[in-house]
C-alpha cells in the first residue's frame, strides 16, 4: 500500500510556529515601527522573539491567582537584551557609513556592541571597569574582536570617557544614550503583547542606566496607540541598593552590588526613567544582594531558569513588594541576561557544591547518592 501525503493531510502549522520558523529578526519584523527605510542595510543575528515563560512556582508564592511570566531575553544571540538596541544602533552606525563604534558597559553591552560591530565590518572599542565585568561578558568581547580598555574607574567613569571621545573623534557612540538603541529595545515590549493579546499589568524590570525600561514603555504606548492592547502596564523598576540612585534621590559616587551589570550610580536615562514612572503610576524600589539572590537561586532551582543576578532583581522586586500586586493581576518580570554570564557568581552562590574526591567505582558513587 501507498501513502499519500499531501500537504491537505497536514496539521496546519499555527500562527505563532509560523512566526517561530520564519523570524527574520526584529528589525524585519517591526519594520512599521522602527526607523528604517528599504534601502537601509539591516544588521542581524536574527535576535528577539523569546519566550515569555509561566513561572508557576514564583506565582504561587505570591498567591491570588497572580498570574507571572518571565520575559526570557537572556535567550538573545549574545545572551541579553542589548541585542535588540544593538542590531538598531549598528544598522544606523552603518547606514551613516561609520567605521567605529565606542561604549562604556558593565559587561553586557559590550558583547552585544562588539558582536553586531564586527559582523558589520567596524572596529569596536569597549571601556570597563577594571574588574568589575562578569567572565563571561568579558570572553564574548574579545573573542568577537572588541578592543577592550579596562579604567581604573567604575561604569559612571567610563560612560563620562566615552562620552568625550565620541564627541571629539570619529566614533559612534553605541550606550543607550544613542536613542536607536531604545528603538530596537522597545520591541520587547511588541513581543510581550503579541504572546499575551493584551498588555500586562505589571512590569517589572531591573534598572541601571534606565534605558530599558524606558524603551519598554516606549514600545507599550506605541501599541496601544496602534490599538493592539487595551491598558498599559504599571512599571515597576528595580534598583540593587547599593546602587539606588532612583531611590536616594541623587547620583551614587561609589555604587556597589554583586549584580555587576546593575552598578551603576549615575543613570544615562534620569529623566526619562523619572516620567516612565510618572506616566505609569510605577514605583521605583531597592531590592538587596541577598534579595537578589535568593531569587536568582530561585528561578534557577524551582522553575529551571537560569539568568544572571541583576536579572533576577526584577523577581526579587516582585517578591518584595507582592502584597501590592492586584488579585488576578498578569505580571511579566524582564530577564535581562542569561546565567551563563556570569560563571563565578553561580559557583559561589550556589547551595548547592559538588562531591569531589570521589572514587570512580559504583559503590563510592551511590554511597554519595545515600544509597
Ligand atoms: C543584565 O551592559 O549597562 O537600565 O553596560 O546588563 O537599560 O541600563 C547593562 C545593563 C539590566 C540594566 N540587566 O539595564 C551594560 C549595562 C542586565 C544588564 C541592565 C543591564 P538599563
Amino acid at each position: 500500500m501507498t501513502l499519500s501525503i499531501s500537504s491537505a493531510n497536514l496539521p496546519q502549522a499555527s500562527e505563532a510556529a509560523n512566526r517561530a520558523n520564519n523570524w527574520q529578526g526584529l528589525i524585519e519584523t517591526y519594520r512599521n515601527y522602527l526607523p528604517v527605510t528599504d534601502t537601509t542595510p539591516v544588521v542581524t543575528l536574527l535576535e528577539g522573539n523569546t519566550p515569555l515563560i509561566p513561572v508557576p512556582a514564583i506565582a504561587n508564592i505570591i498567591g491570588r491567582q497572580v498570574k507571572v511570566h518571565v520575559k526570557y531575553d537572556g535567550l538573545n544571540p549574545t545572551g541579553s537584551f542589548k541585542d535588540r538596541g544593538m542590531t538598531m544602533a549598528i544598522t544606523k552606525a552603518k547606514e551613516a557609513g561609520a567605521n567605529a563604534v565606542i561604549c562604556a558597559s558593565t559587561g553586557n553591552t559590550s558583547a552585544a556592541a562588539a558582536a553586531y560591530a564586527r559582523r558589520a565590518g567596524m572596529r569596536a572599542f569597549v571601556v570597563i571597569p577594571d574588574g568589575y565585568v562578569a567572565l563571561g561578558k568579558l570572553a564574548q568581547a574579545l573573542l568577537y574582536g572588541a578592543e577592550v580598555i579596562a579604567v581604573k574607574g567604575n561604569f559612571d567613569d567610563a560612560l563620562n570617557i566615552v562620552r568625550s571621545i565620541s564627541e571629539k573623534y570619529p566614533v559612534t557612540l553605541v550606550n543607550s544614550v544613542n536613542p536607536y538603541r531604545l528603538q530596537g529595545q522597545k520591541t520587547a515590549a511588541f513581543e510581550i503583547v503579541d504572546v499575551m493579546g493584551d498588555a500586562p499589568d505589571w512590569l517589572c524590570i531591573p534598572v541601571g542606566n534606565a534605558g530599558n525600561i524606558t524603551a519598554y514603555w516606549m514600545g507599550f504606548n506605541e501599541y496601544m496607540q496602534d490599538g493592539k492592547s487595551s491598558h498599559l502596564p504599571k512599571m515597576m523598576g528595580f534598583q540593587a541598593a547599593g546602587a539606588a540612585p532612583f531611590i536616594a534621590g541623587h547620583p551614587i559616587p561609589d555604587p556597589e552590588t554583586i549584580a555587576t551589570a546593575i552598578r551603576i550610580g549615575n543613570p544615562a536615562n534620569w529623566e526619562k526613567a523619572h516620567k516612565v514612572q510618572q506616566e505609569s503610576y510605577g514605583e521605583f524600589n531597592p531590592v538587596t544582594d541577598e534579595e537578589i539572590l535568593d531569587a536568582y537561586r530561585l528561578l534557577a532551582s524551582e522553575e529551571g531558569i537560569f539568568c544572571e543576578p541583576a536579572s533576577a532583581a526584577s523577581v526579587a522586586g516582585l517578591l518584595k513588594v507582592k502584597d501590592q500586586v492586584p488579585t488576578g493581576a498578569n505580571v511579566v518580570c524582564v530577564l535581562t541576561g542569561n546565567g551563563l554570564k556570569d560563571p563565578s557568581s553561580a559557583i559561589e552562590y550556589s547551595v548547592n557544591e559538588t562531591y569531589q574526591g570521589i572514587e570512580a567505582n559504583i559503590d563510592a558513587v551511590a554511597k554519595v547518592m545515600g544509597f
